[in-house]
């Protein structure tokens, strides 16, 4: 008898409390080195701490569990309850999830984030369609270019082979007449070693977090755009919770967003900092490259503007409206 005791105990928790705690699996591209990753790993943290472990979300790092294209996919299934993805990689779902990449919309963090305040009510309609529920979008710091010579002449793009980390980007390279590849963070330091790229365009985060000076020299810090990283959960899965506990999450979320957006302007600034001290010379475009990245980039919106419906339209001109434009 003295053997069954632990397990009327645990039976009488279990009553007393009316759930059993949850467990759920996350999965993002991005490895520990990267800010998004130690933001999220705190958010999940913060949920376990907040509900005393009645939520404990474990976090699966650098595509170690599903590989970037599958993390959607697979929280709609309820494989996984939890995903964080590169918000432009579901730019084949819709347009509107690319809308932060696109050069000259927004150029600062301020702009940044009234651009996904402006975007976010369709991007949770279209999330909602799919059962799932957005939780927080944190930008990357703004993307630029790195190369192995330094970048004075846009003719040096020519047939330069250069890593990409979404379509919008491939089709940017494309207008500049290079070569574009595209590579997962975690490629990044293959595609370079066994010479599959000469030159990536990616944030001074991402060229730290890979010790870019391994494979480069110079970063053009050309303030393209600032693309954001999106964490969303399954409806399902958040459904199951009690209130008291979705609540929870939810101000969680809310406090990752916050800290999240400090983070990447922090990082911004530490990762120039140790990119310079490995040796990697940091400058603006020269105006003949600004001139060539401004009519690739202005072709690139056109080519959106195409493809991109009423709705999206609307929300960027509701942005515009924002930020006083
Ligand atoms: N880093 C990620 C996405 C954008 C960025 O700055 C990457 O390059 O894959």
């Amino acid at each position: 008898m003295r053997s069954m005791k632990p397990l009327v105990v645990a039976l009488a928790c279990a009553m007393a409390t009316g759930a059993q705690a949850a467990e759920w699996t996350m999965a993002t591209p991005y490895g520990d080195a990267s800010f998004h990753t130690q933001n999220t790993k705190q958010f999940a943290e913060d949920v376990r701490d907040a509900t005393d472990g009645e939520l404990t979300i474990t976090v699966h790092s650098g595509g170690s569990l599903v590989s970037h294209g599958e993390i959607k996919p697979s929280v709609r299934r309820g494989t996984i309850d939890a995903g964080e993805v590169f918000m432009s990689v579901l730019s084949n779902d819709d347009p509107i999830f690319e809308v932060d990449t696109l050069p000259g919309v927004a150029g600062s963090y301020d702009d940044a984030f009234a651009l996904w305040q402006a975007t976010k009510p369709m991007i949770t309609e279209l999330f909602a369609y799919e059962g799932l529920i957005p939780l927080y979008a944190v930008a990357w710091p703004a993307q630029g270019i790195y190369t192995a010579q330094a970048l004075t002449d846009p003719a040096q793009f020519e047939g330069l082979r250069v890593r990409a980390p979404n379509i919008n980007t491939q089709r940017f390279v494309n207008n500049l007449g290079g070569s574009p590849t595209e590579t997962e963070e975690s490629d990044i330091p293959t595609a370079f070693s066994t010479g599959r790229v000469d030159a990536m365009i990616t944030s001074s985060s991402t060229g730290n977090a890979m010790s870019a000076w391994d494979y480069v020299s110079d970063y053009t810090d050309a303030n393209l755009w600032l693309p954001k990283n999106i964490v969303f959960i399954s409806q399902r899965s958040f459904d199951r919770l009690d209130e008291t506990t979705q609540q929870v999450l939810m101000d969680a979320a809310a406090r990752a967003e916050e800290r999240g957006w400090q983070m990447s302007r922090e990082d911004n600034q530490a990762s120039l900092a140790a990119l310079e001290e490995n040796g990697v010379s940091v400058s603006e475009p020269n105006a003949e490259v600004a001139a060539a990245l401004q009519a690739a980039g202005d072709e690139l919106y056109q080519d959106w503007l195409e493809r991109a419906d009423e709705e999206a339209e609307q929300a960027l001109e509701s942005y515009r409206a924002q930020i006083g434009e």
